[in-house]
């Protein structure tokens, strides 16, 4: 008894300490309370019969605490679980005034708030943030007249023209229902199964086999809201648009081997360099574009605009940039952010309107209903991250957890009995009028959405030979995974109608002993001119803006070629972390550091470049050490710049490093600096056997 006096004693004296070193930097403390306001008096011990038990259920305090715990999950997103998200602002820079009435497109210099979330589609709410995927890009925009959602991917056009196929679409691609693995894959055979009788995805598979599908940050991401949309004014003239994001900091991806293994260093991979960005200040922004174009123009074009699976080239419309988004602060609490916010792309305020896309129409039912599921309420848009920051005035009612105190007896309309009650405006929203004599009703696929093939084409040949590669390897990687046989040869069939040399070039890696034959089509592919813009190494910025340089160091390492490479590499742009096999480091000279990094838990796959500055001991020491050989090898296979001093020598020996210009002399920080802001592209047949 005695004893268990003094354990209770003891744990409240440790309680007492800790609110006291707390206090001292917090300053004071509210008063704990049960969600009724009840203040608590003991958080440590439930309600006891005798002190030894039994536990009673008159405890409130301890049943309303756990009766919340068990409530605390609410359905993950069915698609685009996992996600990480950030505020902003929005500023517009060019009017849009001749297209449209819309305040958030020709208030220019207005700085508009903004949410924008980024996320993987296939994968769970905790599964790893580099797979191969689509990734989403979503933005919220609390305009003046209420909120717009663009609710966009990385990737300009999508898998299925219908929204009937969604469904199809993600059971194929989400893990196999009855073994429940693979978690956040493509590369499985119901995927691939699907996607070989669905031709129409063919152009997106591209793109998904693409490093746009691996990108190395959220930061260097383009956006599209991939379906056309309406810029309407209220003389009833309507243009087609089309959304493009595109990243100040270039885009930037991974290679397959980096992503696979930044899988198992970091799961929170891009999570942690987005919220990392935000807090040290190095504001992510992209500006905003669009392509304009007339009903008449649309017509022109070898496609139909309103088939999702199409792009429109920048060459046959160019881009004009319209504004910049800032995003600066990390939200305050995941769940109640990132987590319960709720995009919509039928949110749109006045002035912009929808396309017939029959995609799109899908989506505008689609995200309603399934925030309503997720949030349990028709009145989720009262949770602060959902709710409009304009004037909101309506007569719905009640509802599952309503906030609002609504005053008055008149919740309808017309209504003479209160002067104060809401009323349509003029200027509120109107869809575009348009005429249509299209043709009949019925469960019908356009002619126009025929031509699955020629973007396909348009798009892999656009590519530059790197990017060809890594699309023919993806493809063989994925369809290597697949157990099905027939379903491996049926996706090489429809590849020869995409590029005969790359369907070829799959079947070698895949070891097939015959091509297999291509499916009927409709409509065969045409050539057209490449498109450049579609590339992302012609068009990679050449900077170390917003990167990060990793120097390997150990005890004996030299002060001052740290603090050269260091030096530089900020001045680029870059952010540096040292990484040592013990945190706590003694320089040459005697100097004590401490890493960012210890060397076992930081791989080199989660920096840009690397420097080895290393004493000559601990070099040949660390040429016997697995991490930091894999260290350095990852580094070179990753086709990364390596500035090494004499010390490192042992080191970049037993990692199979072979010279070329990525491989440079740590005194040389120019070179390094140089080398550091590309990847060295020209490696890479030395390293690893592409397809
Ligand atoms: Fe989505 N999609 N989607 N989607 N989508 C959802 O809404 C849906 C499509 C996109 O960060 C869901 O709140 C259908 C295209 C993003 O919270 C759901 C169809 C594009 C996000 C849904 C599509 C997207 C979603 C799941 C075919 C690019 C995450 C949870 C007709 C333009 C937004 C949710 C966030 C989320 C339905 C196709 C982008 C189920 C039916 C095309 C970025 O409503």
């Amino acid at each position: 008894m005695t004893q268990k006096k003094a354990l209770k004693h003891d744990t409240s004296t440790l309680r007492g300490e800790a609110d006291e070193l707390h206090e001292q930097a917090t300053g004071k403390h509210p008063p704990l309370t049960t969600n009724q306001g009840i203040p608590i008096s003991d958080n440590q011990n439930s309600l006891r019969a005798t002190p030894r038990g039994p536990t009673l259920l008159e405890d409130f305090v301890l049943r309303e605490k756990i009766t919340h715990f068990d409530h605390e999950r609410i359905p993950e997103r069915i698609v685009h679980a996992r996600g990480s998200a950030a505020h902003g602002h929005f500023e517009l820079t060019c009017s849009l005034a001749d297209y449209t009435d819309a305040r958030i497109l020709t208030e220019v210099g207005v700085k508009t708030p903004v949410f924008a979330r980024f996320s993987t589609v296939a994968g769970g709410a905790g599964s790893v943030d580099t797979p191969r995927d689509v990734r989403g890009f979503a933005v919220k925009f609390y305009t003046k007249e209420g909120n717009w959602d663009l609710v966009g991917n990385n990737i300009p056009v999508f898998f299925i023209q219908d929204a009937i196929k969604f469904p199809d679409l993600v059971h194929a691609v989400k893990m196999e229902p009855d073994r429940g693995f693979p978690q956040a894959a493509t590369a499985h055979d119901t995927f691939w199964d699907f996607v070989s009788l669905m031709p129409e995805s063919m152009h997106m598979i591209m793109w998904a086999m693409s490093d746009r599908a691996i990108p190395r940050s959220f930061r260097m991401m383009e956006g599209f809201g991939v379906h056309s949309f309406r810029l309407v004014r209220s003389d009833g003239t309507s243009t087609f648009v089309k959304f493009h994001w595109r990243p100040r900091l270039g885009m930037q991806s991974t290679v397959w081997d980096e992503a696979v293994k930044l899988q198992a260093a970091d799961n929170d991979f891009l999570r942690r360099d987005l919220f990392e960005a935000i807090e040290s200040g190095q504001h992510p922004e992209w500006d905003l574009a669009v392509q304009l174009f007339t009903e008449e123009e649309a017509q022109a074009f070898p496609f139909d605009h309103l088939d999702a699976t199409k792009l429109i080239p920048e060459e046959t419309v160019p881009l004009t940039v319209i504004g910049k988004m800032v995003l600066d602060r990390w939200p305050d609490n995941f769940f109640a952010e990132t987590e319960q916010v709720a995009f919509c792309p039928a949110n749109v305020p006045p002035g912009i309107d929808f396309s017939n896309d029959p995609l799109l129409q899908g989506r505008l039912f689609s995200y309603l209903d399934t925030q309503l599921l997720r949030l349990g309420s028709p009145n989720f848009n009262q949770i602060p991250v959902n709710a409009p920051k304009c004037p909101m005035h309506n007569l719905q009612r009640d509802g599952h957890t309503q906030m609002q105190v609504p005053a008055g007896r008149v919740n309808y309309e017309p209504s003479s009995l209160q002067k104060d009650t809401p009323r349509e405006v003029a200027s509120g929203f109107r869809s575009a009028s348009v005429h249509s004599d299209d043709g009949q009703k019925g469960r019908v696929r356009a002619a126009s959405f025929a031509d699955h093939y020629s973007q396909a084409r348009l798009f892999f040949r656009s590519q530059t030979p790197v990017e060809q590669t890594h699309m023919a390897s993806a493809l063989v990687f994925e369809l290597s995974k697949v157990g099905t046989p027939h379903v491996r040869e049926a996706v090489v069939g429809q590849l020869r109608h995409v590029d005969p040399e790359l369907a070829q070039r799959v079947a070698d890696g895949l070891g097939l002993k015959r091509l297999p034959d291509a499916p009927p089509t409709a409509v065969e592919a045409r050539d057209q001119p490449p498109s450049p813009a579609l590339q992302i190494i012609g068009r990679m910025k050449d900077t170390l803006e917003g990167r990060c340089v990793g120097i390997l160091v150990d005890d004996g390492s030299d002060a001052q070629a740290i603090e050269a490479i260091r030096k530089a590499a900020k001045a680029a742009g870059a952010t540096v972390k040292l990484v040592a096999p013990k945190i706590g480091v003694t320089l040459e000279g005697g100097d004590a550091i401490t890493a960012d990094g210890q060397l076992a838990g930081t791989p080199s796959v989660v920096f840009d470049a690397v420097a080895v500055l290393l004493g000559k001991e601990a070099g040949q020491r660390l040429a016997r050490e697995a991490a930091a050989v894999d260290f350095v090898r990852d580094a070179f296979g990753h086709l990364k710049a390596i500035a090494a001093d004499a010390g490192a020598q042992a080191l970049l020996e037993a990692a199979g490093v072979m010279e070329d210009a990525g491989v440079v002399q740590a005194e040389a920080v120019d070179d390094f600096i140089a080398a550091a802001k590309t990847r060295q592209w020209d490696r890479e047949p030395k390293v690893r056997t592409l397809a």
